[in-house]
């Protein structure tokens, strides 16, 4: 009795360490993902239907290019994604070579704060997942 509860410690505590190992391996292999595809981050690109298919996972990079004098890239609320606000974004990205990347699952929204392009529809809805 005694061993056969020992030997289901044993297993939980391989299948732990297997699923420890497993998270490493994934995050080790986190991938660049393009907004935008060859397009980049632009007006007149239709991201909805960009972000319908991307394959985005926790601890993946982001990376958004575009010319810094014409675009940036914020991070928003759904509400402000909605309503194209930029008044308030939780982080602002000006470089033009931009890599965001998110460690937790869930849907992050990401617009232009320059003008009217966000309104223009320069605004991604990017679901991350495993
Ligand atoms: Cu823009």
């Amino acid at each position: 009795m005694g061993t056969s509860r020992s030997q289901g410690r044993n297993s939980a505590s391989t299948l732990a360490a297997a699923l420890v190992l497993l998270v490493l391996v994934d995050c080790a292999l986190a991938a660049t993902v393009n907004v935008g595809g060859s397009s980049g981050w632009t007006l007149g690109y239709n991201y909805k239907t960009w972000a319908s298919t991307a394959k985005v996972r926790p601890y993946d990079s982001l990376f958004f290019k575009y010319d810094p004098r014409l675009h940036n890239a914020m991070v928003v609320s759904k509400a402000d994604y909605d309503s194209c606000k930029t008044t308030s974004p939780w982080a602002k990205h000006a470089s033009g070579k931009d890599y965001i990347k998110f460690t937790k699952s869930g849907t992050y929204y990401i617009i232009c704060g320059v003008g009217t392009h966000c309104k223009a529809g320069m605004k991604v809805a990017v679901t991350v997942k495993w």
